[in-house]
């Protein structure tokens, strides 16, 4: 995949968020991934605002921001979603499960922050054993069935919807047995296109614009699936990290194993080796020199165990897909336009891999 272009991988990829990425960092020249660790919810929002149009993916660490509103209908996180939909990024929960897989189960579905409702991406340690990795994909089915069926029940029987299956996917809409594998009645349909031709238009979750006719949709690709992605902490960035060879080979097994739940990995290197792997790599520990100042690869780290390098030096060299940067931007005087010169050069190091 290294010299693939993310147009292309787009068509292959096995996940279906996945294939949505690729297209979004194509249409917005973009494989940058903000880290938004401000210290308030709202600065969080704020930033995610300023920030939006430059970046595909938004990362949070939600328990470091103090006055998140846990409200399910209000709060924090649906806030986050909108902007998300506002400026076309998709959020990412660095919430670095490990535990047993009933654990991650209830942590990544319930709780306070209901991670699941509103981070499109998360991510796993798997040092607990790879049977996480499966808890957590079957809470995510469950979840996403749930929604399904949510939003199935809130239409009127018979909706025509011919012709609007992307994937060509048989329908069942009526007729025939219509009750799906949990035996409850209706047609069995992909969560993707039962969002779209379902729900009701008058929906306030899929409006287009508010009360003031502002636009609250981004143009040019239509909303993410509702499926959900977990990303495998394979190796970090930081200095005297004890994740070993094994560990990480144990994460590329774990990953071909459950690639309709599996969209990548958090690591330093890219790690797609077999013919068909498609995964996808997102990489923090990423900083540029000053402006003006030259550029050597290595980047000075925090004194806390952080390593830095460019994004030349991880997407044209060492072969990842999206660099995750959080200080580098936040701590600039102007976020936004940081943000801007960090999308451009991450760009120009892909374009710079696929020549
Ligand atoms: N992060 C790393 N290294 C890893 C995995 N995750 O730095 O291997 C996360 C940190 C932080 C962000 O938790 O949120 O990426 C990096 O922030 P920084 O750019 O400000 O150093």
């Amino acid at each position: 995949t290294l010299l693939q272009p993310y147009s292309e991988r787009a068509k292959t990829a096995t996940h279906p968020l996945s294939r949505y990425l690729f297209r979004l960092m194509d249409l917005k020249a973009s494989n940058l991934c903000l880290s938004a660790d401000v210290t308030t919810a709202r600065e969080l929002l704020a930033l995610a605002d300023r920030v939006g149009p430059s970046i595909v993916v938004l990362k949070t660490h939600y328990d470091l921001i103090s006055g998140w509103d846990y409200n399910p209908q209000t709060g924090t996180g649906v806030k986050l979603a909108a902007l998300a939909r506002k400026h076309g990024f998709l959020i990412f929960e660095d919430r670095k499960f490990v535990d047993i897989g009933k654990t991650v189960q209830m942590q990544y579905t319930a709780g306070t922050a209901r991670i699941i409702e509103w981070a499109h991406i998360t991510n796993a340690n798997i040092d607990a054993g790879k049977d996480m990795v499966r808890a957590m994909a079957e809470a995510a089915a469950n979840w996403k069935a749930r929604i399904h069926y949510e939003v199935k029940t809130s239409v009127s029987v018979g909706t025509p919807v011919a012709g609007q299956f992307e994937d060509g996917e048989e329908q069942n809409n009526g007729g025939g047995d219509d009750r799906d594998s949990d035996g409850r009645k209706g047609s069995i349909v992909s969560i993707t296109t039962v969002t779209q031709s379902f729900e009701p238009a008058d929906s306030p979750r899929l409006a287009k614009t508010n009360e003031h006719g502002d636009e609250l949709v981004f143009p040019g690709i239509e909303e993410p699936p509702m499926d959900r992605g977990l990303l495998l902490l394979a190796q970090m960035s930081s200095k005297g990290c004890l994740m070993t060879k094994d560990y990480t080979q144990a994460c590329v097994e774990a990953a071909r194993e459950h690639k309709d739940f599996v969209m990548g990995y958090v690591a330093q290197e890219a790690l797609n080796t077999a013919p068909d792997d498609n995964f996808i790599h997102m990489t923090p520990g990423c900083k540029l020199p000053p402006p003006g100042e030259e550029e050597n690869g290595h980047v000075e780290g925090d004194g806390l165990g952080q390593q830095y390098n460019t994004p030349a030096k991880l997407i044209t060299l060492l072969g990842t897909d999206i660099v995750i940067v959080g200080r580098g931007i936040i701590q600039s005087a102007d976020p936004p336009t940081e943000a801007e010169r960090y999308r451009r050069k991450a760009w120009k190091a892909y374009l710079a891999r696929l020549s």
